[in-house]
């Protein structure tokens, strides 16, 4: 059986592709709600309420495990979806909390993601569990999205737009940056330029593949057989499924074709 992975548009993609990289014999269904981005700026409620329903469409699809590719939607309503099914369900959200709470030496970090994922308050208080004398410092990035959906991943106006936004956390003393929101990772060469060496960039949906690995072994869930297909992935969105496979054509190392 397949991986259900889920996003709000195309930002999960970078997830996907570290799941395609780190578990090449896993078969992956893909939900991208482009009729429906941005979760970012959306209420609990709502960001529940959308990820139900895609839950719901990927249970359908006989998927073995969830991955809520999405940082927003794994802050705001993992927690209750997690109660509501009975097979394992994993966010990005924990996954890059851990690494940052063992990443960091001299416990300030800074987490950049959407207003929903930074209000949330979910990073700090996985990071907590772990270290309580961590201190994390929020910066909500709403124009990021935006910037990497239009390709401008090296522009001049991306990288003096980046400055603005990691500059407050620089002067806190962070020494490690978690990217959280999908779209970040696309813009970590220019991000690691803006904060210098010193700083740790954690990369959730990297971490994400490797506890979604550790989760089907744990589970003898892991697929031991050759994949059969040429293509083991498949791509559903709700809409604008052109444009969708354009950016997903940038990104993968595939001729994707919906
Ligand atoms: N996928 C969203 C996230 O990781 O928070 C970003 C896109 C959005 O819905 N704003």
């Amino acid at each position: 059986a397949p991986i259900g992975v889920f996003d709000s548009g195309v930002g999960g993609l970078t997830v996907a592709r570290e799941i395609m990289r780190n578990l090449p014999s896993e078969r992956i269904v893909y939900f991208g709600d482009t009729a429906r981005v941005p979760y970012g700026s959306k209420s609990k409620e709502i960001v529940l309420k959308f990820s139900r329903q895609i839950v719901r469409f990927l249970q359908l699809q006989d998927v073995k495990a969830i991955v809520v590719a999405c940082n927003t939607a794994s802050a705001l309503a993992l927690e209750e979806i997690k109660k509501e099914i009975d097979i394992p369900i994993i966010g990005v959200v924990e996954p890059g909390a851990k690494v940052a709470a063992s990443v960091t030496k001299n416990k300030k970090i800074g987490l950049i993601g959407t207003k929903g994922t930074v209000h949330s308050k979910l990073y700090p208080e996985i990071i907590h569990s772990y270290d309580k004398e961590i201190q994390v410092f929020g910066q909500p990035c709403p124009l990021f999205v935006p910037l990497v959906e239009e390709g401008w991943l090296k522009d001049d106006v991306t990288v003096e737009v980046a400055r603005r936004y990691v500059t407050p956390l620089l002067e806190q003393g962070i020494d490690t940056l978690i990217l959280g929101c999908t779209h970040y990772p696309l813009l970590r060469s220019l991000i690691q330029k803006l904060v210098g060496d010193s700083v740790t960039l954690v990369n959730p949906a990297y971490e994400t593949a490797k506890e979604l690995e550790r989760l089907l072994k744990s589970k003898g869930l892991e697929n031991l057989q050759d994949v059969q297909e040429e293509f083991p992935y498949r791509f559903y969105v709700s809409d604008a499924a052109e444009q969708f496979q354009d950016f997903a054509n940038s990104i993968l190392p595939y001729d994707v074709k919906m």
